[in-house]
């Protein structure tokens, strides 16, 4: 078996850093690699040897297959990490890998390839007994025939891009008479955004929850997997709150839908760490969308639930050691909520918000983890995805980790640039996030940007103190979260703050 010793992380920003501590913690070297943006960045100092593989622009750096694999044999690297997003799912990246005599850490290229196509997905899926929204099996090149499905299927319909991702080149189709309009707009889509019109039909499921499930695999047909995530909290298909366990579903369902995501790995033979993503309608009912062969940018959730650490597993399976757990041994301690820190601003439309840190002060203490790649000072490059921070809570239930989110985002301290912090902690304290009656529609029903701008801090405080009166005599083991109560608790926090200054 071979023993990895050298690993070069291709990647950037928080997850080179989260992948980097864990190779070191195994006793593995680490090799950054970085583009002139990053000169200064924390992943580079962290790894044991860095290397400048070019231009700020993703294509020049990043996604230099050429130079990334240079660096590999110029410093005796044995096994490459892509992270998530950039080259993490490019099965002929992972081929070249493996043709340099190196290792992938993640799954075959063949598994990448299957499940980068949702058609081929949803058909390897179908040897197994796995639930999948009703709709068309093939891409669609009758459009007569087509029709005749999506009455059967009954409307609203979604048209799909096979090659898609996103949301890109997904069209809702309400009734017959806009079929063909809403059908040319999806294949042109489809053709210009993956150079693949291929489209299929679904049949449209208006409120779905986002659920997810984590699986692990290993070189000797083990497939295990980790629970769900719950990724409902998301705005134009960018998640922004995570948590594990989802409050929604019954054991029974976590069951079902956790075999259903082993059956998902095993139909393309998958090992390394993927994540199998379901939706569910109002009526509990869930399907399979489509799989990730990636670790995911949510992932700590599950390993604060369950102690697993899994980049460590990743590593372990791509040295081809067996699964060190087996299913019976896992199981769900706690829960776990995760924020997206981005320097977006949330009262404007979420535009992306370019600039300077020049507050950058964490949040600490029990329960609370942060996994970002900046420090006071730096600059937000704007070549690259905007996320700042990830910022994770872990508490006994899921009370206590709301709680302590709320009290980890009133600690943090960013300034220079917007951050979605307002955001996440308007979303910690909403009743329908709080109780559990949201879906991926949360953001368009629930958020109205004015309310960030509307109440000033001592406003907040004030309403704080005025509710934490009227709230004296609650006990917290008997009743669920309020609203209120966490809004009150964690803002006298902030008004003793505030008036010590
Ligand atoms: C759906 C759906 C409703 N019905 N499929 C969005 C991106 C891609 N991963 C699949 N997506 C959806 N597929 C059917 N048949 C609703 C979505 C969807 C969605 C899914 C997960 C998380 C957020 C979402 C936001 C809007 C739409």
């Amino acid at each position: 078996m071979p023993q990895i010793r050298k690993i070069l992380v291709a990647n950037r920003g928080e997850i080179a850093l989260r992948i980097m501590r864990t190779a070191r913690e195994m006793g593995i070297a680490t090799v950054a690699v970085f583009s002139e943006a990053d000169r200064t960045s924390p992943h580079v100092r962290y790894a044991d040897e860095a290397v400048c593989i070019g231009a700020a622009p993703s294509s020049e750096s990043y996604l230099n297959i050429d130079k990334i694999l240079k660096v590999c044999a110029d410093l005796g690297v044995d096994a490459i990490h892509p992270g998530y997003g950039f080259l993490s799912e490019n099965a002929a990246f992972a081929k070249k890998v493996k043709e340099a005599g190196l290792i992938f850490i993640g799954p075959s290229p063949e598994s990448i390839e299957v499940m980068g196509s949702k058609l081929a997905a949803k058909q390897a899926a179908s040897k197994y007994n796995i639930p999948m929204v009703p709709g068309t099996p093939d891409a669609i090149d009758d459009r007569d025939e087509a029709k005749r499905i999506a009455n059967n299927i009954g409307y609203p319909i979604l048209i799909k891009a096979s090659a898609g991702g996103g949301g890109k080149g997904m069209r809702v189709v309400e009734n017959e008479a806009e079929f063909d309009e809403q059908m040319d707009r999806a294949v042109s889509e489809a053709q210009s955004a993956f150079g693949d019109g291929s489209v299929f039909i679904e049949k449209y499921i208006t409120s779905p929850k986002h659920i997810e499930i984590q699986v692990l695999g290993d070189h000797h047909g083990n497939i295990i997997h980790l629970f769900e995530r719950e990724c409902s909290i998301q705005r134009r298909h960018q998640k922004v709150v995570e948590e594990a366990p989802s409050i929604s579903i019954t054991p029974e369902i976590r069951e079902e839908m956790g075999r259903s995501a082993v059956d998902v790995a095993r139909s393309c033979n998958y090992y390394g760490a993927g994540t199998v993503e379901f939706i569910m309608d109002e009526n509990r009912n869930f399907y399979f969308l489509e799989m990730n062969t990636r670790l995911q940018v949510e992932h700590p959730v599950t390993e604060m639930i369950t102690g697993v650490d899994l980049v460590k597993e990743m590593i372990r399976i791509a040295e081809g050691q067996p699964l060190a757990i087996a299913q019976e041994d896992l199981q769900i301690r706690g829960h776990a909520v995760e924020i997206r820190v981005y320097a977006e601003d949330a009262a404007n439309h979420f535009l992306p918000d370019i600039g300077t840190l020049h507050t950058y002060v964490k949040p600490d203490g029990n329960g609370v983890r942060v996994d970002d790649g900046f420090e006071q000072g730096m600059e937000i490059p704007i070549y690259y995805d905007p996320m700042i921070a990830k910022l994770i809570t872990y508490g006994d239930d899921r009370e206590t980790a709301i709680r302590k989110m709320v009290r980890a985002i009133d600690e943090y301290h960013i300034s220079g640039v917007q951050t979605t912090l307002p955001f996440c902690r308007f979303v910690m304290l909403h009743e329908a996030f709080v109780n559990g009656s949201f879906d991926t529609n949360f953001v368009g029903r629930h958020f109205d940007p004015d309310v960030l701008s509307t109440k000033t801090d001592s406003e907040v405080a004030g309403l704080a103190a005025l509710i934490s009166v009227l709230m004296k005599d609650t006990s917290p083991e008997s009743k669920p979260v309020q609203n209120e109560e966490v809004y009150a608790n964690a803002s006298k926090w902030k008004a003793r703050r505030f008036a010590a200054h």
